[in-house]
């Protein structure tokens, strides 16, 4: 598993490993057209980790007609979908045999904790490619009875070559989103890594041709939105594109999309509300309510970063809810065990939740705790470390309520009851994730179906699952990832008619 384009290194925590830094196209390591590169570096220290290839848009069209020739090569067209499905399983056999140097990776060049990367993104990668392996050969078409003189039915065909374009704070596990679903319904793939993260998925590369693909069925480049990303959307060779991101680069893929009417999903931003109503059982609230914004350092796409609480229980919910941070919001080396929080993935978004520490302060809320840049971490005052913040008696009106900030950042305010609440909860453009704490059965469920999210969680928040569809409504997307629902993202129907016996 050598290749010329690669380098040895050794992480902090002491494990050696081989580094690809190509662009991964037919299966073969390349470089980029221009000899451009991209420089990772460690959240922790500033340090650089490695130099990789940034793909131009020559190199895209490279990826692309590769993945068109696959598409119709024999070798993957006419494989069976069982062994295809037997090919997505290999390979989340082959993550889970390297599951260590994959999380080991993923703690470098991103900020999160060990912990997390081991047993939540790299677990996960490895159980949403064997659920959609699985589903390889359970993809049907219909038939459909129109009466005696026609058979019609319907054939389930994969969309074509898929581009998909990947954030950075969960870099495989939104990797493994999409390809699990492309793979088991036939597609090609070309992926563009997001640029801040750009290492562990060139190391998953690898497994990917040792699990077997054919050439040129998985493309990964690394690159700049701009170039490579900007290039995937607007390429006349891609028919879908699905992007995880911005709310804003969102809106410009769709924009770039329509040259050649792609089909798209699209996973954006969100400012997701959990709400608290006085009869909930107070201690459960406050702990699910900590992990539903505190964990990934606050860059969750769902993080339910505006808590609503009913009136009756807001004092005490907002002591208990800051003791419990204090707590439990560990900051420090994301390699050491007794560490919660690691460090904001970039300087750019380190500045980001900080400049959005001061327009709360200006905006006239009250910061409880955090809201400074932390320097006793690790490496004594390097690293994007940020101190968990809690703003409260937070008004609708204001910036830091209706903006995703994606830190360890979260508003609170108060409510009356659940008319407000729920007014309070919609009153955003966006509609991804939801949580409602109530003992109250049929409030639960009523609340669920007034609130305007893709998402609800009743009783806890994050708590999501590859078999479960995930995606938003309103400015939060378009389209369903993950659960079964994943899958008619990528394939499409075609209607096939049998005259049986009509003459003209
Ligand atoms: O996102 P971008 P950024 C939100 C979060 C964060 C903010 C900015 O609020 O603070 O976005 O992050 C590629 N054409 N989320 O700037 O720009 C880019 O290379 C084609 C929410 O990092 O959306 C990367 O691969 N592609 C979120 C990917 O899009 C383009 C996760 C995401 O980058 C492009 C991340 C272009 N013109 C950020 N411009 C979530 N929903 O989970 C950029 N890209």
């Amino acid at each position: 598993r050598m290749s010329a384009l690669a380098v040895e290194l050794t992480a902090p925590n002491g494990r050696k490993y081989t580094q690809p830094t190509g662009l991964f196209i037919n299966n073969e390591w390349v470089k980029s057209s221009s000899g451009a590169k991209i420089t990772s570096i460690n959240p922790t220290d500033e340090s650089e980790i490695a130099s990789v290839y940034a793909a131009t848009p020559e190199d895209v069209d490279a990826a692309v007609a590769a993945a068109r020739t696959a598409l119709k090569d024999p070798s993957w067209r006419d494989l069976s979908p069982t062994e295809r499905g037997n090919m997505m399983i290999k390979l989340s056999d082959l993550i889970g045999r390297d599951a260590e140097i994959l999380a080991t990776i993923e703690t470098w060049d991103n900020g999160k904790t060990y912990a997390d990367s081991l047993s939540i993104d790299v677990a996960e990668v490895q159980g949403t490619l064997k659920y959609y392996g699985g589903y390889a050969d359970k993809i049907h078409g219909q038939t459909i009875d129109v009466g005696a003189d026609k058979f019609a039915y319907t054939i389930k065909e994969p969309i074509g070559v898929c581009g998909q374009i990947i954030p950075w704070n969960f870099p495989l596990a939104m990797a493994a989103w999409k390809l699990g679903p492309a793979l088991a319904c036939g597609n090609t793939i070309v992926m563009k890594a997001a640029e801040q993260t750009p290492l562990s998925i060139l190391y998953m590369a690898n497994l990917i041709k040792e699990a077997g693909f054919p050439p040129g069925v998985i493309n990964i480049l690394n690159g700049y939105g701009r170039e490579a990303g900007a290039a995937i959307a607007t390429h006349l060779g891609i028919d879908k594109v699905a992007f995880t991101g911005s709310t804003a680069t969102g809106k410009e893929i769709m924009k770039m999309a329509s040259i050649n009417m792609k089909n798209i999903t699209l996973e954006t931003g969100g400012k997701s509300p959990l709400i608290v109503f006085d009869d909930a059982e107070l201690d459960q609230a406050v702990k699910w309510a900590h992990v539903g914004i505190m964990s990934n350092q606050g860059q969750i796409c769902t993080a339910t970063s505006r808590i609503l609480v009913q009136d009756g229980i807001y004092d005490q919910f907002l002591d208990a809810f800051k003791a419990q941070v204090q707590e439990v919001s560990v900051v420090g080396d994301p390699f050491a065990e007794t560490t919660f929080q690691g460090p904001q993935v970039t300087k750019s978004q380190y500045d980001r939740v900080l400049g959005f520490v001061k327009t709360g302060k200006e905006e006239g809320a009250t910061l409880v705790s955090g809201g400074e840049a932390f320097t006793q971490g690790p490496t004594s005052g390097k690293g994007f470390f940020i101190t968990p913040t809690i703003f409260s008696g937070v008004k609708p009106s204001m910036k830091i309520y209706r903006e995703e900030v994606f830190g360890p950042f979260v508003v609170i305010a108060s409510f009356k009851d659940e008319d407000e609440a729920l007014q309070m909860a919609n009153d955003t453009t966006y509609g991804l994730g939801s949580a409602v704490f109530t003992q109250n059965l049929t409030r639960a469920h009523r609340v669920a179906k007034r609130i305007e999210a893709g998402m609800v969680w009743i009783n806890s928040s994050n708590d999501s699952d590859y078999r479960v569809p995930f995606g938003g409504v309103k400015q939060s997307g378009i389209g369903r990832e993950l659960g079964e629902a994943g899958l008619a993202a990528y394939s499409q129907t075609k209607a096939v008619h049998v005259n049986l016996g009509c003459r003209l």
